[in-house]
């Protein structure tokens, strides 16, 4: 008797403290809540576009040209997981309509090209390459379809969900088919060259195209599309808003992608979808943008640390390979998170809270290790904070948060507070502190704590936090960049918003503590002359490697014969304000104040996008002599800066003509151009 009623007591007294929360809808389902694990996973485009220079092919490029002479998806596959990549989705169709595997759907496809004969099918490629490497397997397959000649009838609805059969039913496990938004517009369609629009939410039959899917793939997540299981974030930049809720009303609404609802209902996270170069597909004149190491870093706490997953981009070459660049860049993206956020500061630290519910749910499930256990609070008590205690100060500069999102996503707000020495203060954090979600995190300049607090302002519910972390990343020490205006204002950037920035304006190497000065604003330098600037990390001690500019003079010091007009950003510093002057006047005269030893000049291209139009041939004249003439040889596929120097030649009035562009247009761009003198 007296062992039931210890069996009673105790069975009361365990589920007394062992209830977790009701969960607040929508809540996420077991496939939702194991693709939110995936977090980083690679896109490739790869298809006729990129044998013919297109981001947007229409349909009517020969299916002759797709023709890769090296391509080889294990290396594509050894590469993607040597970045840290879980997954891979490939561009099995473009808008293009040209199809990377043999299907019967149309002739439009891989067989008809010389790839292996005809006999080639990218899709088992990558496929099977994937499963040999441990990667999961996607698949993007275009509804818009600019070759197919029923497209907008009927007809390539068949088509189209013929495809999907083929896909679903041939190459293994799918993790995420991606229905593309772009649809209906101008195109081939089968020789009618002309502009079709259709209703995208109906005439696709969607709902048949998840049955499909999911029906063979159960665990896949469906991108865009009426019947979506995730959702496009609204750009294509690679960022998710701070806020960020998983939940969605309505797909139609823009800031609804990039910021979720809160009272959404359903549960619709956002994937963060962007290209490590700027286009979708391989452009030579895109080699020397591949996105930089600070970049990517960005990318990721913008779109990992903002409750998304990120889908990054590579655009696989001409030869069938990623390219070296992206892929170096790739890997120090993985290497630099992974050691930023390598040593947990708080797996050691004393934890407490303002209310518990009761010890399965205690504080410290939140650094436990475990991410099923967590720490909730009561139902009357909707908020709370969390403390830790270090034995000794740390330096911290980043806190890394999850939700048990079984249970519904619930923080509104938040913000950290530390404790050094007896004194509180409020940490000043990079974004707006708001939502937290699968994950998020958050990142700050460094300071020095021997408690960190972070008090939760507001939850839809009582607080369900399965894990949280805090590291002190090292700064990521890139080399600043230099820029000078129109109004000689000087501006120097560093990527890290943790580094300090040193320089120098006399040319000198800057060290710190001794000839450098640390920059605090942009400041005036109106003269010609160097200028050297470093990243300094004061927690390290270490600084950056040294960026040099070497600045001409400013436009006091000359006047402006040509153009007549838009003078002003060709001398801005900015390789994206460009002016465009017409072939049979593409001409930049200037008058020096006074004699100078001219040394030569250079010219840059518009670094858009889309840019065409670069000047490849030019004449150079100094008082009326010509003095240089020649050609930019690869300015179209490399549109880098141009330099041209020569001997000192003493003059006061030099004369930049354009003699011919990339696309043989009646205009030419110039974004910068600039004369050097001694
Ligand atoms: C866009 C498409 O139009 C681009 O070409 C690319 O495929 C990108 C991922 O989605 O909407």
């Amino acid at each position: 008797m007296k062992k039931f009623f210890t069996i009673l007591i105790s069975s009361f007294l365990l589920h007394s403290c062992t209830k977790a929360p009701e969960p607040i809808g929508p809540v996420p389902s077991p496939e939702q809540i194991a693709w939110h694990q995936m977090e980083t996973y690679a896109f490739v485009h790869f298809g006729l576009n990129t044998f013919n220079d297109l981001e947007w092919g229409g349909g009517d490029t020969p299916a002759s040209t797709f023709n890769p002479t090296d391509l080889d998806c294990e290396q594509w596959a050894a590469t993607l997981k040597n970045c840290g990549m879980r997954g891979v989705i490939l561009t099995a169709k473009h808008h293009d309509g040209f199809c990377l595997w043999p299907t019967k759907s149309t002739d439009y496809n891989i067989s008809k090209s010389p790839y292996k004969n005809g006999n080639g099918d990218l899709v088992r490629e990558l496929s099977d390459a994937c499963r040999k490497y441990g990667l999961k397997f996607g698949i993007y397959l275009s509804p818009w379809d600019r070759n197919n000649a029923e497209y907008g009838f009927p007809g390539y609805v068949e088509t189209y969900h013929r495809q999907i059969n083929e896909l679903t039913s041939n190459y293994g496990p799918l993790f995420e088919f991606w229905f593309d938004g772009a649809n209906g517009g101008t195109g081939y369609y089968g020789g009618a060259n002309e502009r079709r629009s259709i209703n995208a939410r109906e005439y696709y039959d969607y709902q048949r195209a998840k049955d499909t899917i999911i029906s063979r793939h159960p665990d896949a997540m469906i991108f865009g599309g009426p019947c979506q299981t995730i959702r496009w974030v609204g750009n294509e930049q690679g960022w998710a808003g701070a806020t960020n809720w998983a939940m969605l009303n309505d797909d139609d609404n823009y800031n609804q992608l990039t910021y979720g609802c809160e009272n959404g209902d359903f549960w619709i996270p956002a994937e963060v979808d962007v290209s490590i170069r700027p286009g979708w597909f391989y452009h030579q004149r895109e080699d020397h943008q591949v996105k930089t190491l600070a970049k990517l870093v960005d990318i990721y706490y913008n779109s990992v640390g903002h409750n998304a997953n990120l889908l990054l981009n590579f655009p696989v070459g001409l030869s069938g390979k990623i390219y070296p660049q992206d892929s170096l860049h790739a890997m120090e993206f993985y290497h630099t998170i992974s050691n930023e956020l390598k040593n947990n500061l708080l797996l050691d630290a004393k934890v407490y809270a303002d209310d518990e519910r009761g010890c399965k749910f205690s504080a410290s499930k939140v650094n436990d290790g475990n991410p099923e256990t967590f720490w909730a609070t009561n139902d009357d008590y909707p908020y709370g904070s969390i403390a830790f205690e270090f034995e000794k100060p740390v330096m911290m500069n980043r806190v890394f948060l999850q939700e048990y999102i079984a249970l519904g996503q619930r923080v509104k707000s938040f913000y950290l507070e530390g404790e050094l020495n007896g004194e509180w203060f409020k940490i000043p954090t990079y974004d707006t502190t708001s939502t937290i979600g699968y994950k998020r995190i958050v990142r700050f300049n460094t300071v020095e704590l021997d408690k960190l607090v972070i008090y939760f302002e507001d939850s839809r519910g009582p607080l369900c936090i399965s894990n949280i972390e805090a590291y002190c990343a090292p700064a990521l020490l890139s080399e600043p960049t230099i820029s000078r205006n129109y109004e000689n204002v000087v501006t120097i950037e560093s990527p890290d918003k943790n580094a300090a920035i040193y320089y120098t304006v006399d040319g000198s190497t800057p060290i710190v503590g001794d000839n450098a000065k640390k920059y605090d604003n942009p400041f005036i330098f109106n003269d010609k002359g160097m200028i050297k600037a470093v990243s300094f990390d004061a927690v390290s001690g270490k600084s950056s490697a040294v960026s040099t500019k070497t600045l001409p003079l400013p436009h006091d010091c000359f006047k402006v014969i040509s153009p007549e007009n838009g003078f002003n950003k060709i001398y801005d510093g900015s390789g994206f304000s460009v002016t465009y002057l017409m072939m049979e006047n593409a001409v930049v005269e200037l008058e020096f104040n006074e004699t100078q030893m001219i040394t030569g000049f250079s010219y840059l291209p518009s670094q858009g996008r889309d840019a065409s139009r670069h000047i490849n041939e030019y004449e150079f004249y100094i008082d009326e002599k010509l003095v240089s003439k020649g050609a930019f040889g690869n300015i179209k596929n490399n549109p880098i800066e141009q330099v041209v120097g020569f001997e000192p030649i003493s003059g006061k009035r030099v004369k930049f003509v354009a003699k011919g562009n990339t696309d043989n247009a009646k205009s030419c761009n110039i974004a910068e151009f600039e004369i050097f003198v001694k």
